[in-house]
């Protein structure tokens, strides 16, 4: 979102970037907790506002620094559809299936069975009614990005990890290669990836977040929370 605000021109106040170890805990301490009461990543600290959940955060940036990206009028509730379509549907099913798929090893193959397919499904539903609404345009509300198509990205572009076959939409999969291909988003997923790896992780990567998901997604961290 920063980097999309730079590339429409907009100027921003100076901005830090602290990363929080989600590997390590770090969002259960008592000053990300501040910022994040559900102690989740991101956050977003500007004045004396504090912010958690992604979709809350683009909004206020939008607000906070108009362009294209959060049009006003009769467009931004169409905007906010989808935004809230991510939210409550995309973001939890894609999530979900990640979990069962990647993080929780020690859970014997049959209890996984059902929650892998259901949640299969579901995003394989979806994924139609993205395909659907992509038809015919080239970002998710018309021929502008905006900050749906900022919240949707990262789900779809992280479909290998979640096993979660994109490749049956087209209009989906052109979409993804679309947005991907903007140099805003292309210096937005540099940031904070680990060195040379924003496209491609290494195996040592791929293992370091296998293990610290299973970590966060068990029932044990859950409850000790
Ligand atoms: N709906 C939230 C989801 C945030 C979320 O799930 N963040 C994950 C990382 S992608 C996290 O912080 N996990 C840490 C944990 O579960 O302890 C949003 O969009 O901000």
């Amino acid at each position: 979102m920063i980097e999309e605000l730079r590339e429409a021109g907009v100027t921003l106040p100076p901005i830090e970037v602290i990363p929080v170890d989600i590997m390590s805990g770090e969002q259960f301490s008592e000053s990300f907790t501040s910022v994040s009461p559900n102690q989740k990543i991101p956050g977003l600290v500007h004045g004396d506002v504090r912010l958690m959940e992604s979709c809350a955060i683009l909004q206020y940036l939008g607000d906070q620094f108009p362009s294209a990206l959060y049009p006003s009028g009769k467009t931004r509730y169409d905007v906010l559809q989808w935004l809230t379509w991510q939210a409550a549907g995309l973001g939890p099913t894609f999530g979900n299936k990640l979990s069962y798929t990647r993080y929780l090893a020690d859970l014997p193959e049959i209890q996984k069975q059902h929650p892998l397919e259901r949640f299969n499904t579901e995003a394989q539903r979806l994924l139609r009614v993205l395909d659907k609404q992509l038809s015919g345009r080239q970002y998710v509300c018309g021929d502008e990005l905006t900050i749906a198509d900022i919240a949707i990205f990262p789900w779809i572009r992280g479909y290998k990890w979640s096993k979660i076959d994109i490749t049956l939409h087209d209009n989906v999969v052109a979409w993804k290669a679309r947005v991907h291909e903007r140099p805003g988003v292309v210096r937005g997923l540099q940031n904070g990836a680990p060195e040379g790896e924003s496209e491609r992780w290494s195996d040592a990567t791929k293992q370091r977040y296998a293990s610290g998901g299973s970590f966060m997604a068990s029932n044990t961290t859950i409850q000790g929370r």
